[in-house]
């Protein structure tokens, strides 16, 4: 499957620092910040900073040094956040939408992390 990524999206205008973003944690390869619709107390947005639209394009085409910073990023951002239930923290939910029907606004990959407060059953 060919993916086309549109530079124009607004998170690849955020990673080239054209507007502005409240950073969590930046890694080599990942960037975390907040969400400006935050639908909890705790709401970031952890993207790669490479050009990849959705988790099989990434999976597929980022080296393997960019998926593991990747997937660090996120587990730093829950320390840093000290909601990391390991660490005693209340635990979070990790979401990332894809597509059409995941209803992904921003064709550029990114996971979100909701905490902050009681997140009720998503699916049954
Ligand atoms: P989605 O693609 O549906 O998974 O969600 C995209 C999210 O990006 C949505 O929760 C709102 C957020 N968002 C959209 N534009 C901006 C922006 O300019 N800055 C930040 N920080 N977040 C944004």
């Amino acid at each position: 499957m060919a993916y086309e990524y549109d530079d124009q999206n607004i998170f690849a205008k955020i990673l080239r620092g054209e507007i502005p973003n409240t950073t969590v944690l930046e890694t080599e390869h990942s960037l975390a910040f907040r969400d400006i619709q935050a639908q909890a107390p705790e709401h970031i947005l952890v993207i790669p900073k490479g050009p990849y639209v959705c988790f099989d394009h990434f999976a597929n085409s980022a080296t393997a040094e960019e998926i593991v910073d990747f997937t660090r990023a996120v587990g730093q951002v829950a320390t840093a956040l000290k909601v990391d239930p390991g660490t005693g923290g209340d635990g979070y939910r990790l979401l990332a939408n894809s597509g059409r029907h995941g209803v992904q606004e921003v064709p550029h990959l990114h996971v979100h992390l909701v905490a902050g407060r009681p997140l009720g059953r998503m699916l049954r």
